[in-house]
């Protein structure tokens, strides 16, 4: 026991393969996206020439990707025992080897179709994981190694324990805690990607009859690069929840049951939902915390089926006013039955863009109610409908203090230039985005240096319930300018520029930038 030199290179291993974990996990909860580990080993085999994956393919059958897996494996693992014996002499270079294989796993995830920033984070969750680890276990076996030089205490009692059978016992408890941990986050960590990849092949094979492809309407484009594109990519719709796992349901395991202050319960199963007939239309949706000039904001065609004609089934009571909505992730919303029961196309969508809804936006049932912020009507993963009164409800946002009812402002925004862009001073031309869900724009106007304002050119809707682009030229001195934006809804009422904050009921204020009027340059 005395000589303990394997250990270190045992605390490299457990600390190394527990930072694997830790990004294995993280990387399964937080995205769609393989592994660190998954994705170093296909950016591995694009890397190899054909003839090689080939040959590997036909020596090792369908086991070549599960090969591959364990060679990275294997090879990490002498890379951290590695690390931890370096950690004998210095604490910087396993820190050193660590960040060099988090760098090759960065570049592997960062080389995938569709990567992004977030999909660094188990990467730094997991780096973070093996400097702490092998601290954790190094300590001790340095503390150890110290006790072992120290000269025997001549007092001690015989048979006293020795300091160093103390530092020694501390070790393995850290060590058997990290890898009891390891194993318990990566069982974890796989229950969870099975169960997401499972729904994600179950979301790729539906087929939803009704549902069609979103057509660009006409004469919605207003033509100016840079405007934000009238129809937002569902991979481009802002999202906002409050998931720290985001909800994977299986369609054939998921049920609406309509309860409260009916005379029929109605519960629903997603063939019986599908099987309705299918309401469709171009809604835009948008969040109360969106600041003026923000971008928490899409416009997508949404597929499903009418809520009210699901309400009259159940036959709503006298008496109420709300529709306590609850999510699978036990998120909850109210919202007012007025916007539910009315003519306009509040439903239980379950198609964005003409496929089946991604998993981040409510798959596979969410509710959309036009003219209403998301906060109080836009419920993803919707299981539950209780019919009921404010009276004798609170929902989540309302909890913390966001209003009851949440009606959409009108607002408008400046895309072209940016804030501190350049524009041709004779001539140029500006743009952007204007809405007042489900009242609809009527005109956007803008105003230079704070002077008269002016009618801009808006792009058309094929309904009140989405926004529309606007473009306008300018006519100004060469030189620093402002420039603000207000909108006009179809009921004649015009933007405020009174500002106000998104706490509680949403922001008001125009928009209003810098920019830099240049004089053409000729050539
Ligand atoms: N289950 C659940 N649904 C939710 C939320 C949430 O946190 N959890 N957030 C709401 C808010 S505040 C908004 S603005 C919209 C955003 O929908 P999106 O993420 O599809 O853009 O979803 C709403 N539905
Ligand atoms: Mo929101």
């Amino acid at each position: 026991m005395r000589s303990f030199r394997g250990s270190w290179s045992v605390a490299g291993l457990v600390a190394g393969f527990a930072g694997l974990a830790a990004s294995y996990f993280v990387a399964m909860v937080l995205t769609t996206r393989d592994s660190p580990v998954t994705a170093v080993a296909e950016l591995v085999t694009r890397l190899t020439p054909g003839p090689v994956v080939e040959r590997a393919i036909r020596l090792l059958g369908h086991h070549d990707k599960q090969f591959l897996l364990l060679v990275i494996l294997v090879l990490s693992g002498l890379l951290f025992a590695w690390a931890g014996r370096l950690a004998r002499r210095s604490w910087w270079a396993p820190a050193i080897v660590f960040a060099v294989l988090g760098v090759v796993g960065g570049t592997a995830v960062s080389a995938e179709r569709g990567s992004g920033a977030i999909d660094i984070l188990p990467i730094a969750v997991g780096f973070a994981t093996w400097l702490v680890c092998l601290s954790l276990l190094t300590d001790p076996l340095r503390r150890h190694e110290r006790a072992l030089a120290e000269e025997p205490d001549p007092d001690a009692a015989p048979g006293a324990p020795h300091p160093a059978d103390h530092t020694r016992r501390t070790f393995l408890i850290r060590a058997g805690i990290i890898v009891a941990s390891t194993t318990v986050v990566g069982t974890v960590g796989r229950v969870v990607g099975r169960g997401r990849r499972h729904v994600e092949e179950a979301r790729r094979l539906l087929r939803l009859p009704g549902v069609t492809a979103p057509q660009l309407p006409e004469a919605v484009r207003v033509g100016l690069d840079g405007v934000t594109p009238w129809a937002t990519p569902a991979g481009d719709f802002y999202r906002i929840d409050t998931a720290f796992v985001v909800p994977t349901i299986e369609p054939s395991d998921w049920q609406l049951r309509i309860h409260g202050m009916v005379d029929r319960e109605v519960v629903l199963t997603y063939q019986e939902l599908i099987d309705r007939q299918v309401t469709q239309g171009w809604v835009t949706l948008n969040c109360v915390s969106n600041p003026v000039g923000g971008n928490l904001i899409g416009n997508a065609w949404w597929s499903g089926v009418r809520i009210a004609d699901l309400l009259a089934a159940a036959g709503v009571q006298p008496g109420a006013d709300a529709v306590l909505q609850t999510s699978d992730d036990g998120w909850t919303c109210g919202t007012p039955l007025g916007a539910l029961t009315d003519d306009r196309n509040a439903m239980l969508a379950f198609a964005m863009n003409g496929r089946p809804l991604p998993i981040e936006h409510g798959f596979p049932v969410r509710t959309i109610v036009p003219g209403l912020y998301g906060y109080v009507s836009a419920c993803k993963w919707v299981v539950e409908m209780k019919v009921t009164r404010f009276a004798d409800i609170e929902a989540y946002w309302t909890k913390r203090g966001w209003a009851e009812l949440g009606p959409v402002k009108m607002s408008s925004r400046i895309d072209v230039p940016e804030d501190g862009g350049e524009v041709l001073a004779s001539g140029g031309r500006v743009g952007g985005v204007a809405w007042a869900q489900h009242t609809g724009i009527q005109a956007v106007e803008i105003s230079v240096d704070g002077g008269a304002w002016e009618r801009a050119v808006i792009g058309g809707a094929p309904s009140p319930d989405t926004w529309v682009q606007w473009t306008a030229r300018i006519d100004v001195e060469p030189g620093d300018h402002t420039l603000a934006v207000r909108g006009i809804d179809a009921d004649g009422l015009v933007q405020t520029g009174e500002e106000q904050d998104v706490l509680p009921d949403g922001a008001t204020g125009w928009h209003t930038i810098d920019f830099t009027a240049t004089e053409a340059t000729d050539g």
